[in-house]
């Protein structure tokens, strides 16, 4: 008896410090933005295309274009979406930084002739 409360109080003990290390739930979508961040695409740079964000903030990308269709390409995060040509409206995305590093995005989409340099970064810091 006494081996299978101390077995249980363990078992209560793990589960106490697993929970205090998971944050509270919550949903990207809905969650307000700690900072929103306007990026213009247009043949063949993003601009800024360098954007620093802390750890642990929600960022909203804020995404249109000059001039014709691109993409946002952001493989670390998984994300790649069209961002509609200019005057069709914009590509907003968001991303929570939860790894230090860089990490770079492109355009996604075939828009002439500097396409393969359309390029930025990320840094999470
Ligand atoms: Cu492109």
């Amino acid at each position: 008896m006494v081996v299978l409360m101390r077995r249980h109080f363990l078992l209560l003990a793990i589960a106490a410090l697993a929970l205090a290390q998971v944050r509270p739930a919550q949903d990207p979508a809905t969650q307000t933005p700690d900072r929103v961040v306007n990026i213009v695409a247009e043949r063949f740079t993003f601009n800024p295309s360098r954007i620093v964000v802390k750890n642990g903030e929600l960022v909203e990308f804020v995404i249109i274009s000059d001039d014709t269709d691109h993409g946002f390409n952001l493989a670390a995060a998984g994300i790649d979406a069209a961002i509609p040509q200019q005057g069709k409206g914009e590509l907003r995305i968001r991303f929570l930084a939860s790894v230090n590093g860089r990490f770079g995005f492109e355009c996604s989409r075939a828009c002439g002739a500097g396409h393969n340099l359309m390029r930025g970064v990320v840094v999470v810091e």
